[in-house]
């Protein structure tokens, strides 16, 4: 049988991530202080079913166990965030030892299962104490982000080389401020696209405070980027398709690595452009370690110039069209098109409708092809020439996936939430085994296929 090998390079980083609102818990115990997502979880209608993150996969008490699974899975890395209230409960001022200390020892932890730590500081859960100031809608929030930045550097910095500064900033701008379906709810473009700016300023400001504290980490942001395609080659709807880019996805790519805003997309903002303070765009554009690229799917542009799916075309259970080729080309256009820092792709993964069968097992064939086609797809950018260091299964289990609750399931673990109970779903053996053998081999076209799980249960 003739089959096509997709090895990846030596040390490539295999890994899974989370985040710490949607699986830690533990909202208010050991000192930890509110945060937006707490506030907005709490309030009535913002999230499917009322669900909150209180006590979520109570991660916070259980990180050994889950841990322990990582190891199971052959994890490299663990991509993690860091619940900015849990360490410093008001945003700034006094830090909380209980919070710090929690970090630690799930560093040490990981440490000691030979699994890298990979950090990101910021994934959403501002301080509401700093909200009730103006949150990110005020500039001083990012020196207050720069501070926390060097408190955790300072704290980690020995155990932990990688770090993100934020996680999308422009979901966090674009549905925290324009559309308010994310914490704090805002709905004001203009609102949207100032904080975005401090966002990035803040994101300089913390590389500053924390290369002062250490100059060999590695420090970089995390972008959610969704490329927008035209249905068919007419010159219009690839015309919109770049506007879209340039408004929705260049918006982030461009200050932070051509330092300025991409000139259509200012244009098409008329009036909600953001206020830029002379220096602004030097501090965004300082070198980053690297790039950390979230992918789930593409926009495609229908010829109404609105974006609407082939019809037929595979969707995830989050609405979301399966379509790993264009992974393949949004690498290489960011490699062409930029100077593009070595990139991890740091979230990529798919919510499935997963049954739990009579003996205990998740038979979730459909997320194990989503993962295989795209690291297939990452495995082709590379061969293109690519430098891409790492993939990070989003998510390592099932968590609280914010406005949808706990309504979608992302996991490769499955969490059942009324016992807390984990148990590795297929594409966790399928993932694990992927990481044994540093890539996976896949039969040429018209061969017989075989089963995609070989590790027994
Ligand atoms: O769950 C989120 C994560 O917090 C950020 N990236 C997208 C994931 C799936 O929606």
């Amino acid at each position: 049988m003739t089959r096509n090998n997709y090895s990846f390079p030596r040390d490539f980083l295999w890994g899974a991530a989370t985040a710490a609102y949607q699986i830690e818990g533990a909202w208010n115990v050991d000192g930890r202080g509110e945060s937006i997502w707490d506030r907005f979880s709490h309030t009535e209608g913002k999230v499917n079913n009322g669900e909150t993150g209180d006590v979520a996969c109570d991660h916070y008490h259980r990180f050994a166990a889950d841990v322990e699974i990582m190891r199971r899975l052959n994890l490299k890395a663990y991509r993690f965030s860091i619940s900015w209230p849990r360490v410093l409960p008001s945003g700034r001022g006094p830090v909380n030892p209980a919070g710090l200390d929690f970090y630690d020892r799930l560093v040490d932890a990981l440490l000691e299962a030979n699994i890298e730590p990979f950090v990101t500081l910021y994934h959403w859960d501002l301080p509401q104490a700093l909200e009730d100031m103006g949150g990110w809608s005020e500039r001083d929030t990012c020196g207050y982000f720069a501070d926390y930045a060097a408190l955790m550097m300072r704290r980690l910095g020995d155990r932990v080389r990688c770090w993100a500064t934020f996680n999308e900033p422009a979901i966090v701008s674009f549905l925290g401020f324009r559309t308010g379906q994310h914490a704090p709810g805002y709905r004001s473009q203009r609102l949207a696209l100032q904080v975005g700016h401090h966002l990035l300023v803040a994101h300089g400001m913390a590389l500053q405070s924390m290369r002062a504290i250490k100059s060999d980490s590695e420090a970089g942001i995390v972008l959610s980027l969704w490329p927008p395609e035209a249905q068919s080659d007419t010159p219009e709807l690839k015309a919109s398709a770049e506007k879209l880019w340039q408004k929705d996805e260049a918006w982030f790519v461009d200050p932070l690595l051509r330092a300025h805003y991409p000139v259509l997309g200012w244009q098409e903002y008329g009036d909600d452009v953001p206020e830029i303070r002379p220096g602004d765009m030097a501090l965004i554009s300082q070198k980053l370690d690297f790039i950390g690229v979230n992918y789930y799917s593409r926009k495609l542009m229908g010829p109404d110039g609105q974006i609407s799916p082939v019809p037929g075309s595979e969707h995830t259970e989050m609405g979301w069209e399966v379509t790993p080729s264009s992974l393949r080309k949004l690498l290489v256009r960011l490699q062409e098109e930029y100077r593009c820092p070595p990139i991890y792709i740091t979230e990529n993964g798919a919510a499935v409708a997963d049954r739990v069968a009579e003996d205990g097992s998740i038979h979730d064939e459909r997320r194990i092809s989503y993962l295989r086609d795209h690291l297939v797809a990452v495995h082709n950018a590379i061969t293109d020439g690519v430098d891409v260091r790492g993939y990070f299964v989003w998510s390592l289990m099932d968590n609280f996936e914010w406005a949808f609750g706990y309504s979608k399931r992302f996991g490769i673990v499955h969490v059942d939430y009324a016992t807390q109970e984990r148990r590795i779903k297929d594409s966790g053996l399928w993932y694990s085994q992927t990481v044994r053998r540093n890539g996976f081999q896949l039969p040429s076209a018209g061969e017989p296929s075989e089963p995609l799980v070989e590790t027994a249960r």
